[in-house]
């Protein structure tokens, strides 16, 4: 029985040599071809028998590291044959050209007598893959554009659970969904604490995903291959939500039409069975006053974005994200020396930054309070040593090692608060990047040190 496996769109590299990207078959029904491992320019890409073994059989050369980084459930699929002996440039060519629509602009192909269309694989399970330029459908994936940047999606969802709104504050209706290796999901978790919400039974419970991000996204029960990696999540489901195997799910079921990336954390209301947010930066000023008429009184009224402060805690934001929290994503996920080298100066340079603030000795970027400050950049800096010093190359120097301050007051909040240390899990964050991230470490060997993970805080 062939089966529409989905579309290609040809992205021409740098090199001049095209990369097709899939998208996967939508429910736009479209002509099934009966010829097997062939494109054609009805658009539809078929395959006679979607077993793993026999897609494995026909694409037996993964000649590029972009296939062999794909463990989609259906197997590997190179179309590397199929575009040599199926196509003619041109047709790849014309396919190409009626798939630009679905891109970015800058991925039209410019056909020249020199282009050679080459590899793509395709996980046929991508349905969140979007056509956006640095989208991909699997935790391996290929995150950067073609000038070799990372750019990061913008976040969809962007209500607020408040009174007399859509998402009214209640008790048993609202689920958070996190990855512990994630430092934008680690926000939620340690606001989540800080405030108090974690001692209310079924006010706010978490559904954390294990920590392999695989060929469908992240994932509430283990992925069947890769076999023995990631360290598995809670298992607990959200009601009524049982049968979901993929936080993808509860994307497609909030919007049947998503197709950016599936990510966390989410706040997911049960009610109305929608996300209510997935930018954690707004879901963290959310959980600020969202259950203040269930918390314990002493959490009533905190908040870790006290008005004055506000403009001070802005103007940091604008720096260290771009340059720290999503800066080393930019050095990491960098596929070429200029986009890596612009952006491990700049990340250097913010850390410096940094370091001078806390010359002074104090425990907290601002005022002596804890804020959304320390929260944000807490996420990034804990995982420096661990991971983003080897994995994503940002290595002129450890924070252990080069900066005394912000190792100290990373120390500090985690060893003396217990909102920050319970919530940090090595195992799981060491876990995820190094055997999610197979453009990077191939070997899915995920390293031992450093030795401890975070030093003790001195006598
Ligand atoms: N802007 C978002 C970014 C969240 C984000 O990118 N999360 C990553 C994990 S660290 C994710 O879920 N990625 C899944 C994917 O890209 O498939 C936020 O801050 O909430």
């Amino acid at each position: 029985m062939s089966q529409i496996l989905g579309h290609i769109v040809i992205k021409r590299s740098q090199t001049g040599i095209g990369r097709a990207r899939a998208r996967h078959a939508s429910s736009t029904p479209l002509p099934v071809l009966q010829q097997p491992f062939r494109y054609i320019t009805s658009l539809a890409l078929t395959c006679p028998d979607p077993k793993p073994s026999s897609i494995h059989k026909h694409s037996p050369t993964p000649s590029s590291a972009f296939c062999s980084r794909h463990s989609c459930t259906l197997g590997k699929i190179l179309l590397r044959p199929l575009l040599r002996t199926a196509a003619t440039t041109n047709q790849a060519l014309a396919l190409s050209r009626s798939f630009a629509s679905l891109s970015a602009p800058r991925l039209q192909p410019r056909p020249t007598a020199t282009t050679r269309l080459s590899v793509a694989a395709f996980s046929t399970s991508a349905a969140n893959m979007s056509s956006q330029d640095n989208s991909k459908k699997d935790g391996s994936a290929d995150w950067s554009n073609k000038d070799g940047h990372f750019r990061r999606q913008e976040s969809s969802f962007r209500t607020s659970i408040e009174k007399g709104g859509k998402h009214e504050p209640e008790v048993g209706r609202y689920h958070l969904v996190v990855a512990l290796a994630c430092p934008w999901a680690h926000r939620s978790l340690i606001v989540r604490k800080l405030k108090g919400i974690d001692r209310v039974p079924d006010l706010l419970p978490v559904h954390v995903v294990d920590s392999l991000l695989g060929s469908e996204g992240w994932s509430f029960v283990p992925y069947e291959e890769p076999k023995g990696y990631g360290v598995p999540g809670t298992g607990n489901k959200i009601p009524g939500h049982e049968d979901k195997k993929r936080i993808r799910e509860l994307y497609k079921a909030a919007d049947p039409n998503y197709e950016q990336r599936c990510t966390v954390p989410i706040i997911w209301d049960n009610k109305l069975n929608t996300i209510v947010n997935n930018e954690s930066s707004e879901v963290i000023r959310n959980l600020n006053y969202a259950f203040d008429d269930f918390v314990p009184e002493e959490f009533r009224g905190v908040t870790y974005y006290p008005e004055d402060l506000a403009k001070d805690i802005d103007a940091f934001h604008e720096w260290v994200y771009p340059t720290i929290n999503n800066g080393v994503y930019k050095c990491g996920f960098a596929t070429l020396q200029d986009a890596y080298e612009s952006n491990v100066k700049p990340l250097f340079e913010s850390l410096d930054r940094v370091e001078k603030m806390l010359e002074d000795g104090r425990t907290y970027l601002y005022a002596d309070k804890l804020t959304e400050a320390d929260i944000r950049l807490f996420t990034t800096i804990i995982r420096f040593d661990p991971v983003y010093f080897t994995h994503f190359k940002c290595n002129y120097r450890t924070i252990r090692d080069g900066y005394p301050k912000i190792n100290k007051w990373m120390q500090n909040l985690y060893w003396n608060n217990p909102a920050f240390k319970d919530t940090t899990d090595f195992d799981s964050i060491k876990a995820h990047y190094f055997q999610s991230h197979t453009n990077i470490n191939p070997h899915r060997i995920v390293p031992e040190g450093p030795v401890p993970h975070i030093l003790p805080l001195e006598k």
